[in-house]
């Protein structure tokens, strides 16, 4: 039997699936449940690895990424925005209103102005602390399942049985000027196919960039592998470009046609939210490394 409605998200982020699963229940639609699911953290001041309050880049500047996705497989994405406080919404308007997919930088800040969009300081005096306390030495170096509560990409199954998907953070703290990770990236951060399912990506951006970890795992589903498998088989995909290398997080969670779940990733600390008729459920990750 299909489970449906369904949300499920990256990490234990309860209150933004419990969002989507407002909206799901009411009989709403899975673009509508991901996208205000997101918003959720986005507008969370604690929440350092999205939105509002997110760590800024090595100078200092919050600069967001977010994407989405829906049934049709359209979708939207914004890359480097800064002063914006929910770039999933903008990546939204950018799906809906535009004939292109991404905006970049101060072009997709300025049609976030057109949008309606309100300018936002998105750098909280915690951040803005921490930054100058980095500054001190200026070492990158990501920290591996950061307070557990990191960026979201979220995923939903409507009663209609349509798929939709969004992901958005601030990306990796003290980051070059211009950096973008895998969240806004179509294939990588996220990736929706109506028919078969869909998949998204938390950890470091880079390496999910360079399998296409999230359409990996949707086409590895096509062939017939549970969300379960797909994910474990995308994280083996990783390692296996990373002999040895045990100093870097990344999670992958997915979902089938059939409302079927499933995460993993590489080191232990990762969990996924699941939210449906059944309840409302934290779920540890399985990891590559023990
Ligand atoms: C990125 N994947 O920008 C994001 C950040 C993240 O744990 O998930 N941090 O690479």
């Amino acid at each position: 039997k299909e489970i449906r409605p369904i949300a499920i998200c990256t990490w234990n982020f309860k209150n933004a699936t419990a969002k989507a699963w407002e909206i799901l229940e009411a009989g709403g639609s899975s673009l509508d449940a991901v996208q205000e699911g997101a918003m959720v953290e986005e507008a969370d001041v604690n929440n350092q690895t999205v939105g509002v309050g997110g760590r800024p880049d090595r100078e200092g500047n919050v600069t967001l990424d977010a994407c989405i996705m829906d049934k049709d497989g359209n979708c939207g994405a914004v890359l480097c925005m800064q002063n914006i406080a929910s770039p999933v919404s903008v990546a939204r308007k950018v799906m809906e209103e535009t004939p292109h997919v991404m905006l970049a930088g101060k072009g997709a800040e300025q049609f976030a102005y057109e949008q309606g969009f309100e300018k936002t300081d998105l750098l909280t005096e915690q951040s803005r602390q921490e930054w100058l306390e980095w500054k001190k030495t200026s070492e990158y170096k990501p920290v591996i399942n950061i307070e557990n509560h990191d960026t979201i990409g979220i995923l939903a199954i409507d009663s209609k049985g349509d798929i939709s998907g969004a992901c958005t953070t601030s990306g990796m703290g003290y980051k070059y000027a211009g950096r973008v990770g895998d969240s806004p990236i179509i294939g990588a951060g996220l990736f929706v196919d109506n028919e078969i399912g869909a998949a998204t990506a938390t950890g470091v951006g880079e390496e999910v960039v360079r399998t296409v970890g999230s359409f990996l795992i949707v086409e590895l589903m096509r062939q017939g592998k549970s969300p379960q498998e797909a994910c474990e088989e995308g994280v083996k995909r990783i390692m296996a470009k990373n002999k040895g290398r045990t100093d870097f997080q990344i999670g992958f969670i997915a979902i089938n046609k059939k409302g079927e779940t499933g995460g993993y990733c590489i080191q232990p600390g990762f969990s996924y939210r699941t939210y449906s008729e059944a309840g409302h459920a934290d779920n540890p990750s399985e990891s590559f490394l023990k």
